[in-house]
């Protein structure tokens, strides 16, 4: 008798998983992405020390989770009330409970701040000037103007810009493999720039000259947006980011200078970043 509710319980549950899986429609990706705890298939160079880190995270906190979880468990059933005793024995003021329960979190956050540490090294980690091509960003309320420094690169030979627009959305191009400098400013008030499928977003502070590198590393398109509320429109401060191979991207910048787009836009002092026009 009891056995036989005890199958029908697990066919039940069963039933259920399975259909909780089927009705919120898990395809392939979506378990791919499962497996990555949520995070986008990567895109750059640089997103397997921010994967990482994030792994480490999820498995550090399923841990310390279990842990606690399995203490709370045992102490629910070892000491549930049987009587009017009060169970179990009460403690205090027991040093080296105490001593360990100070030591353990400083532990805990020591080490995920020294892989903290490690993988944002990684990730800043500049490459050698001569080889990057130049992206100048400008964060505006409430789009973003990209411009491409290229006047010395022999394949394009000039600069050239794209001004995005609340109604026309800019679409970024990058080559693909290629070493990209992203020089970001602002012309108003703080933005981010972030690209979900690099694993990549960094502040856009007006006056502060933030920079980084990073390689696309897969062709295709992908979404960014400002990830700092910076006022009503903020929402509507998205752009596309298209990783082309290397000779549509010349051919890409090389057709904004035809169509009129030279030079640079609306870019604030960087350091060589050449004439300079108030967009
Ligand atoms: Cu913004």
């Amino acid at each position: 008798m009891r056995s036989r509710r005890t199958a029908r319980r697990i066919a039940l549950s069963a039933t259920a998983l399975a259909s909780l899986v089927a009705l919120t429609g898990c395809s392939q990706a979506t378990l791919e992405q499962w497996g990555r705890w949520g995070m986008l298939e990567p895109a750059s160079d640089r997103a397997p020390f921010i994967g990482n880190l994030w792994d480490g995270a999820w498995i550090a906190s399923m841990v310390i989770g279990v842990f606690v979880w399995g203490l709370i468990g045992y102490v629910l059933f070892r000491f549930r009330r049987r009587d009017d005793r009060e169970m179990p024995r009460q403690i205090r003021y027991n040093l080296p409970l105490e001593i360990l329960y100070t030591l353990v979190p400083f532990l805990i956050i020591g080490v995920l701040f020294f892989f903290t540490v490690q993988s944002q090294n990684a990730v800043l980690a500049k490459e050698a000037d001569e080889d990057v091509h130049v992206v100048d960003v400008v964060g505006q309320k409430w789009s973003w103007t990209f411009n491409y420094r290229e006047a010395d690169n022999p394949d394009i030979g000039t600069d050239a810009h794209t001004v995005g627009t609340i109604e026309e959305i800019p679409t970024l191009v990058l080559p693909v493999d290629e070493p990209v400098r992203f020089n970001l400013e602002s012309a108003d008030v703080i933005h981010s720039f972030w690209i979900p499928d690099f694993y990549f977003k960094l502040d856009v502070v007006p006056g502060l000259d933030n920079s980084f590198d990073v390689t696309p590393t897969k062709e295709g398109t992908f979404l960014g947006k400002c990830a700092e509320l910076c006022g009503t429109y903020h929402a509507a401060m998205v752009f596309h980011v298209e990783v082309v191979s290397v000779d549509e991207y010349n051919a890409h910048v090389r057709e904004l200078a035809a169509a009129g787009n030279t030079g640079l836009e609306g870019v604030p002092a960087f350091p060589g970043s050449g004439p300079r026009t108030e967009g």
